[in-house]
């Protein structure tokens, strides 16, 4: 609300920005931030990977995300963008009611957060949340879509979104659409567009390709066994130990409190910062260890479901790979011909669209797979999804005509990122090209994802 209202302010007075600022760093920091925070997962805050965003949330820095030099003139950029902060999906909800009677019924103890637990936290999730976008997923994308602009004043400008140089391109999912349409709406705010409409196009075949690969569905999404690690290390001795302390803390017998139990406190004190930016008394139920337990747990399941456990969890993103690289091919092509069709691309889609896609790049990969014994020698892992893909995350390529020829810059979350195995921050387009060529030329979804007997099912039409 706060920050909804700073925002109509900042439109209205944007004559004195500087002041502005000041207050969004008044009002946007909460009184204080979990010392947990940074073990969510994929459901920390954008603000935890770029915490300077907490002073001001219309902050770019020039000199780490500008042209990789003076020479270079940037074509066009394609955006891979998770949804924002949204609530609990159903399945969640159940998990945290389910703890929350447990502790109302059960726990005792005199500690003063467990008393504002019991006397004054109020069961407000309710399953008809559904994974809905909140108001702050509104503001991540609203903000995210003004340093963009800011960034990259050339290509997300008000003119070529007046021209339909931008596309805008979603997942059909709410939590996606609803994005999209408040990164459209911070726009219009920078822009002061009152007489154009929203517009965007829906494509799960290129947002959700994870629900169209047979392959991935039968293989990983509907096998049991798929995520054996992460259900071995549910009955691990980190997990049992976390169990103990929860159990301990809430002087609750230890065998009430299963591992959903734990996973719901976790869930609990993220949701209640994510969305209302509290440090909620939820969160005194874990401790910084029990966090990175938690976190592993986490991280374990994302490896085996959308990362480098199974290779099909990576090829099933083969479209969207392809469609990233048509659309730069594609500007590069016009741009030759002094005739820009397109200046930027916008895609919202969900971390499972996000992680795919970087394994299938190569980033972040470990040298050894993430496993249920792994816990105490993967500290160091780059596989980390609260790095990687909290709200909002962000992968965007943006290519540049430079005195050398095409160049081509990554950010993840608005940080240079190099691609795997490449030293320069910004290479030559025809040196990615290169390094990717057996993907370019191969890494067919039909190929990866079709099942024998769909073939078979095709070839009988
Ligand atoms: C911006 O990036 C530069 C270069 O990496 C860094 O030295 C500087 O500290 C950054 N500035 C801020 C305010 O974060
Ligand atoms: C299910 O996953 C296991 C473990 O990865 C694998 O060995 C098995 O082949 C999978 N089953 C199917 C039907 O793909
Ligand atoms: C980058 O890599 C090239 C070849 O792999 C090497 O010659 C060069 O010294 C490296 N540069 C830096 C800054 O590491
Ligand atoms: C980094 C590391 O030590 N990885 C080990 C994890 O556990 C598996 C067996 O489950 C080993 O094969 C890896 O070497």
């Amino acid at each position: 609300m706060k920050i909804d209202y700073l925002l109509i302010n900042f439109i209205i007075t944007s004559v004195s920005i500087t002041m502005v600022r000041l207050s969004f760093s008044k009002l946007a920091r909460p009184t204080t931030i979990p010392a947990i925070a940074h073990y969510f997962g994929t459901k920390g805050r954008y603000e935890e990977v770029n915490p300077h965003l907490l002073d001001d949330l219309l902050f770019v820095n020039r000199s780490l995300l500008g042209p990789p030099s003076q020479d270079c003139h940037a074509i066009h950029l394609v955006s891979v963008i998770r949804h924002g902060t949204r609530y609990p999906t159903t399945k969640n909800v159940k998990k945290i009611a389910g703890l929350f009677d447990l502790v109302a019924s059960e726990a005792a103890g005199s500690a003063l957060w467990l008393n504002d637990i019991k006397n004054k936290w109020k069961m407000w999730y309710t399953e008809d949340m559904d994974g809905r976008l909140v108001e702050k997923g509104r503001d991540d994308h609203r903000y995210l879509a003004m340093r963009l602009a800011h960034l990259f004043p050339t290509l997300i400008s008000e003119e070529n979104l007046r021209a339909n140089r931008i596309e805008f391109i979603t997942s059909s999912k709410h939590r996606c659409v609803d994005s999209i349409t408040a990164f459209q709406e911070g726009l219009h705010r920078l822009w002061d567009v009152q007489d154009m409409d929203y517009k965007q196009y829906v494509d799960d075949s290129l947002m959700r390709f994870f629900d169209h690969c047979e392959r991935f569905v039968e293989s990983v999404e509907n096998n049991k066994t798929a995520l054996n690690e992460v259900n071995r290390f549910k009955s691990s001795v980190e997990m049992d130990a976390v169990r103990k302390k929860i159990a301990k803390r809430l002087q609750i017998p230890y065998n009430q409190i299963t591992p959903d139990m734990a996973e719901a406190a976790f869930f609990l004190c993220s949701y209640e910062f994510a969305i209302k930016s509290e440090n909620s008394p939820w969160c005194n139920l874990l401790d910084e260890s029990d966090a990175q337990v938690l976190e592993y747990k986490n991280d374990l399941k994302q490896y085996w479901k959308r990362g480098y456990g199974h290779d099909i969890n990576c090829k099933s993103s083969c479209p969207l790979f392809h469609d990233i690289f048509k659309r730069l091919d594609k500007a590069a092509y016009d741009y030759s011909f002094g005739d820009v069709k397109k200046t930027a691309t916008i895609q919202v889609g969900h971390g499972e669209t996000l992680l795919p896609l970087l394994s299938l790049m190569g980033f972040f990969k470990d040298e050894k797979p993430l496993t249920a014994e792994n816990f105490s020698l993967q500290h160091n892992r780059k596989f980390r999804t609260s790095q990687i893909v909290p709200y909002a995350a962000n992968l965007v390529f943006v290519l540049y005509e430079c005195t050398e020829g095409l160049r081509v810059q990554l950010f993840l979350n608005e940080k240079p990122m190099n691609f795997p195995n490449m030293n320069r921050s910004a290479p030559l387009y025809e040196t990615v090209i290169k390094h990717y060529s057996e993907l370019l030329h191969g890494c067919d979804f039909n190929k990866e994802c079709d099942l024998p007997q769909s073939n078979l099912r095709n070839t009988e039409l």
